[in-house]
C-alpha cells in the first residue's frame, strides 16, 4: 500500500484572505506531495512496514527496524505527510465551537484567550522551520509546545490535536519575513476556536 496525498476538505482559494489560494496550492500539491512521495521511497526497502499507517509508523518511529538513515526520512517524511494531513482539515469556515475541546482548554490553560496568547509564542519563537501544537500527553493532559522541522508529537507518544506549520513555505508569498501577521491570520483559518 502507497501513501496517498489527501484531498483537500475545501478549494485552495476557501481560506481568502487569510491564507492565499497560491500558498494553498503550492504547498498541498508540491510540499505535501513531495512528502508522500519520499516517504514511500524510504518504505521501498520495507514492504512489512507497507501496510502500516503513517501514525503508527511515527509512534514506532524509534523501534522500527530500519537503517538510522531510513529512520530519519520516515522522521521527515512521515512527519510531513501526517502533520498536513492534519493541518488542512483544522482549518475552513468556522464552526460552532467546540464545547468539550473548549472546557478541557480553559481547565488546562485559564481560558481560550490564554490558551491562544500560548500558542502563538510558541508559534513565534520556534526558531527556523517547525511547528506549534497543543496536544495530549500520555497523562492525558493539554500540553503547548513546538517541534523543529517535521517532527511529530506522534513519535513522543502524544495525540496532536492543533497543529499550525510555521515553515516559510506556509506563508512567504503572502506575509514575506511576518511571521506573527501569518499566526494572527492563521487563528481566522482554524474552524474549531
Ligand atoms: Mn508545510
Amino acid at each position: 500500500m502507497k501513501h496517498e496525498l489527501p484531498k483537500l476538505p475545501y478549494s485552495y482559494d476557501a481560506l481568502e484572505p487569510h491564507i492565499d489560494a497560491q500558498t494553498m496550492e503550492i504547498h498541498h500539491s508540491k510540499h505535501h506531495q513531495g512528502y508522500v512521495d519520499n516517504l514511500n521511497k524510504a518504505l521501498e526497502k520495507y514492504p512489512g512496514l507497507q501496510s502500516r499507517s503513517v501514525e503508527d509508523l511515527l509512534s514506532a518511529l524509534h523501534s522500527l527496524k530500519v537503517e538510522e538513515g531510513d529512520r530519519a526520512a520516515i522522521q521527515n517524511n512521515g512527519g510531513g505527510h501526517a502533520n498536513h494531513s492534519l493541518f488542512w482539515t483544522l482549518m475552513g469556515a468556522k464552526k460552532e465551537l467546540d464545547r468539550g475541546l473548549a472546557g478541557e482548554i480553559e481547565s488546562a490553560f485559564g481560558d481560550v484567550a490564554k490558551f491562544k496568547e500560548l500558542f502563538t509564542t510558541a508559534a513565534t519563537t520556534r526558531f527556523g522551520s517547525g511547528w506549534a501544537w497543543l496536544v495530549k500527553d500520555e497523562n492525558n493532559k493539554l500540553q503547548i509546545y513546538s517541534t523543529a522541522n517535521q517532527d511529530s508529537p506522534l513519535t513522543l507518544g502524544h495525540t496532536p490535536l492543533i497543529g499550525l506549520d510555521v515553515w516559510e513555505h506556509a506563508y512567504y508569498l503572502k506575509y514575506q519575513n511576518k511571521r506573527a501577521d501569518y499566526i494572527s491570520a492563521w487563528w481566522s483559518a482554524l474552524k474549531l476556536l
